[in-house]
């Protein structure tokens, strides 16, 4: 199957006006490629973020693309190899939809001392959608690919010009079986080109980088994308992205160890013991939660103050979330309010707190249905710490994974 000619896509033509233009919600980190984070807490606050509020996050720049010329091929373990335009795709199969709270594994990464590198992203690069489009399981079977456990599915992005790096990650095939979709549609309209437009891949309840945008090609293999074969392909690399970037290096590391496959797919599983899997690779999302209400300030005439905050997780749902009010010295259930729109969605928490006049640091706490939780602290990186232990995330070269408690000040005054 000869692959698409990339000749086509020249985003460098493009004639665009600037992202804020564009997508006033959102705070814009680089125009060049487009990098834009949800302009805060409070837009976090809805079910589902609007389409022009959900952050950006694009490593080449976005490519132009006409919907009619595209299409993406299926290579590899298949019984009959394919390309298939994205009418075939949108229209001979069967549509499912879900809602998925995505967050960039480098959310948070602006609060990493010091500093680790890359774009300071804070806490916006997370945002809930609901995403519309074909199961990846109904292209496989229609062309009898092999889907047994164990092998991988690499998906890769079509927007990298010559010498520049494919965009491509290998997905597990149960997970790929499991849900994964590719996407056209966001909250019910057409997907904006810097989503992906005409096709993505959705991952539910995986880092955000795992949700390959602009789709050209699957490809059904043993392994992840690894060795020679895949570092240089028709002059790309095609590893980067799984093999080194989005991978959790400690300080004393130069690289991350290079798997040809693994069999454990949940990140925090990874980071809690690393030495299965040294680098913990970003799979599925760590749990999290977030204070959306109030922010700094809080009025409160009958020393009631109502905290509000959003809470989401990775492969499995949120259970429980707590809040503290004092630091995290003692800590109170909250309760779930509003609708659970499905184990990858955005689950709303609220705690009506007793306060008192004066300063106070606000925590909150999620837990999955396996017991996972947020630590505390990112550690220090001449700890050396490889995976979460005794409450401390390990700080690693890339900033990634940051799930520890994101501390509020507010202050109170009581209204006689
Ligand atoms: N082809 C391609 N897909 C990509 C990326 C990219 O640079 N190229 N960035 C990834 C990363 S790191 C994230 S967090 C999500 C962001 O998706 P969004 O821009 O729709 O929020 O897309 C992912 N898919
Ligand atoms: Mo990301």
């Amino acid at each position: 199957m000869p692959p698409q000619d990339r000749g086509e896509i020249d985003p460098s033509d493009r004639q665009r006006s600037s992202l804020d233009e564009r997508y006033p919600g959102l705070d814009v980190l680089t125009d060049d490629p487009e990098n834009a984070q949800t302009a805060s807490r409070e837009h976090l606050e809805s079910y589902l973020t609007p389409r022009e509020e959900h952050y950006i996050r694009t490593h080449h720049r976005t490519p132009d693309i006409d919907a009619e010329e595209w299409s993406v091929s299926l290579t590899g373990m298949v019984g009959e190899e394919a390309e298939l335009s994205v009418e075939e795709i949108r229209h001979d199969y069967q549509t499912d939809s879900v809602v998925h709270m995505m967050e960039c594994s480098g959310n948070g990464r602006g609060y990493f001392d010091p500093d680790a590198e890359g774009d300071q992203w804070t806490v916006g690069a997370v945002g809930s959608a609901v995403w519309t489009g074909t199961p990846v399981r109904a292209i496989l079977d229609d062309y009898d690919a092999a889907t047994d456990e164990g092998l991988w599915l690499s998906v890769m992005g079509g927007e990298a010009k010559e010498g520049e790096d494919v965009f491509c990650r290998s997905i597990p095939m149960e997970k790929v079986l499991d849900d994964c979709l590719l996407a056209y549609e966001m909250n019910g309209e057409p997907m904006t080109p810097e989503h992906g437009y005409p096709l993505r891949l959705l991952v539910p309840g995986w880092f955000g980088n795992n949700s390959v945008k602009w789709v050209d090609r699957m490809h059904v293999m043993e392994t992840m994308v690894s060795g020679d074969e895949w570092e240089s392909r028709d002059g790309r690399d095609y590893t980067e992205y799984q093999q080194s970037s989005y991978r959790i290096v400690p300080a004393q590391d130069d690289e991350p160890e290079r798997y040809e496959s693994v069999d454990t797919f949940s990140t925090d599983d990874q980071l809690r013991n690393p030495d299965g899997i040294r680098n913990a690779y970003c799979f599925d999302q760590l749990v999290k939660s977030l204070i959306t209400s109030p922010t700094r300030e809080a009025a409160s005439s009958d020393e009631r103050v109502e905290i509000t905050g959003v809470a989401w997780s990775g492969d499995d749902a949120v259970e429980r979330v707590e809040v503290s009010v004092d630091g995290g010295e003692t800590w109170n259930d909250a309760e779930f309010v509003g609708p659970d729109l499905g184990r990858h969605a955005v689950r709303k928490f609220r705690y009506v707190w007793d306060a008192t006049a004066g300063e106070h640091t606000l925590l909150s706490r999620a837990t999955d249905e396996e017991g996972r939780t947020q630590p505390a602290i990112v550690s220090d990186p001449e700890e050396g710490l490889r995976g979460i232990a005794d409450g401390k995330y390990p700080w690693n070269e890339k900033g990634y994974g940051n799930n520890a408690y994101r501390p509020l000040r507010v202050s109170v005054t009581v209204e006689e």
